[in-house]
């Protein structure tokens, strides 16, 4: 009996629950989805072992205390729940991606260990006792600080998230990857601490005329972008701490540039300098990368702001359909122009939209959950999500998308996805034309 009970749990007691939970529950009780009735009948499917008062093993013996366990860990049968990369995607070292699995995300924060990775030249061991971020150029006081000298500034902490603009960039030309981890993963959302950088400009004097800064990584890519004074001095920060703790190597320790809302690539990770000039000074990361080309031969470049999108993240590929019956479809949108205004959602194909409700806190350039009921009849459907944020900016098509910009970018696809679900309850990333 506990035996089979184990197995169960292990296993994964949830699918054979809800199942048992929409047929039997809902239909019987007519209760909402969450009712108390509807929960002790989830607990209690067919088969006899989960009859409580269950009482295995753990119920029956002492735990370990708290020795075993200094930096904690999520449960091993959260084992699947990992980042993940593109084989033919992702070189080796001189290139690497991985994705975050937002199929398994229930809120707006991002698990620090599962924060997607974007290494130009793999992920550097920065010694924090020998690392010094210099701010020089057109400045009154250059400047020379080692972590502690970050630290000794008044702080604060904002919850941003950052997303590579190559997101969705395998999507262009067709749907190609059958799983929202890999459409969509190169995204994720934190609280993160660190200081202003009108704070380190104050204490440094900015001389007249100057307008750009260069941001600069400590990495063997030396990763750098110009970016507008009037940015910097509006809302970017030099990070230390990531979800209350301190930035994670892959994340830029000991300190990175965030510029919140703008194209991952700006901000710079394990930043070593910030340089204060004129004019950009077309690095080869704003120039041969991070442009691209139009299908009239000019070149779309400084396309800095991510636009407004979203995705449902469940159902999706990763997280099939169990049967007819009632569920909450949820999602993720986000704007790197201020806050997400409305999300629409369609299980037509776009052909019928209602409003999702959003679920707070909704904030500037960050995460903001949706959540729709949908009584799903069985029948063969196309979900979506199409968000709208504060500017008034409406999520576009992929049709629409490339009406302007072809097939062939890479960057910047932030298009309405469709999810196909089949009556067997499976689910397919397609386009709609
Ligand atoms: N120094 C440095 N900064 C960097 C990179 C890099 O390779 N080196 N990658 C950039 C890119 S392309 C992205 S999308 C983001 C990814 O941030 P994350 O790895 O913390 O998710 O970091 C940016 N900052
Ligand atoms: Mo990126």
């Amino acid at each position: 009996m506990q035996k089979s009970l184990q197995t169960q749990a292990g296993a994964g007691a949830a699918p054979p629950g809800r199942r048992f939970l929409l047929k039997g529950g809902i239909a019987a009780t007519g209760a909402t989805l969450l009712g108390a009735a509807a929960a002790r009948a989830a607990a209690q499917p067919d088969a006899p072992p989960a009859a409580p008062p269950a009482d295995p093993d753990w119920s029956r013996s002492l735990g370990p205390g708290v020795d075993d366990r200094p930096y904690g860990q999520p449960s091993h049968f959260e084992k699947d729940v990992i980042r993940r990369n593109v084989p033919w995607l992702t070189a080796g070292t001189q290139s690497s991606v991985s994705f975050t699995p937002l199929q398994h995300q229930d809120g707006i924060i991002t698990a620090n260990g599962l924060f997607f990775e974007r290494y130009h030249a793999g992920r550097p061991t920065v010694d924090p006792a020998q690392h010094r971020l210099m701010i020089h150029g057109m400045v009154d006081r250059p400047l020379l600080l080692d972590i502690e000298d970050l630290r000794r500034f008044p702080s604060e902490s904002r919850i941003h998230f950052i997303e590579c603009p190559a997101n969705g960039g395998m999507e262009w030309r067709g749907a190609q990857l059958n799983s929202l981890q890999f459409t969509h993963g190169m995204i994720g959302c934190a609280e993160w601490t660190g200081v202003r950088l009108s704070t380190l400009f104050g204490e440094t004097g900015i001389k007249p005329g100057a307008a750009w800064v260069l941001a600069e990584g400590a990495d063997g890519a030396h990763m750098d972008r110009s970016i507008p004074l009037a940015k910097c001095l509006d809302d970017c920060m030099v990070i230390y701490g990531q979800n209350g703790e301190a930035l994670r190597p892959e994340q830029g320790y000991p300190m990175r540039l965030l510029v919140p809302g703008w194209q991952g690539n700006i901000n710079v990770k394990w930043l070593r300098r910030l340089q204060i000039g004129t004019q950009p000074w077309f690095t080869r990361e704003e120039t041969a990368q991070y442009t691209e080309s139009m299908p009239d031969g000019m070149a779309r470049a400084f396309t800095w702001a991510i636009y407004a999108k979203s995705v449902v993240t469940f159902p999706c590929p990763e997280r099939p359909m169990k049967g007819a019956g009632l569920y909450e479809i949820r999602g993720l949108a986000w704007s790197g122009n201020g806050r997400i205004s409305r999300v629409d959602i369609s299980t037509d194909g776009g052909i019928t939209w209602r409003p999702a409700t959003l679920q707070p806190p909704v904030l500037s350039k960050a995460l903001t959950r949706f959540t729709a009921e949908w009584r799903w009849d069985g029948k063969p459907a196309m979900v979506q999500s199409r968000a709208v944020d504060e500017t008034g900016f409406v999520q576009p098509t992929i049709a629409q998308l490339r009406a302007i910009r072809g097939t062939s970018p890479i960057y910047n696809n932030n298009s309405i996805q469709t999810w196909q679900v089949k009556a067997d309850g499976s689910v397919f990333n397609v386009q709609l034309s």
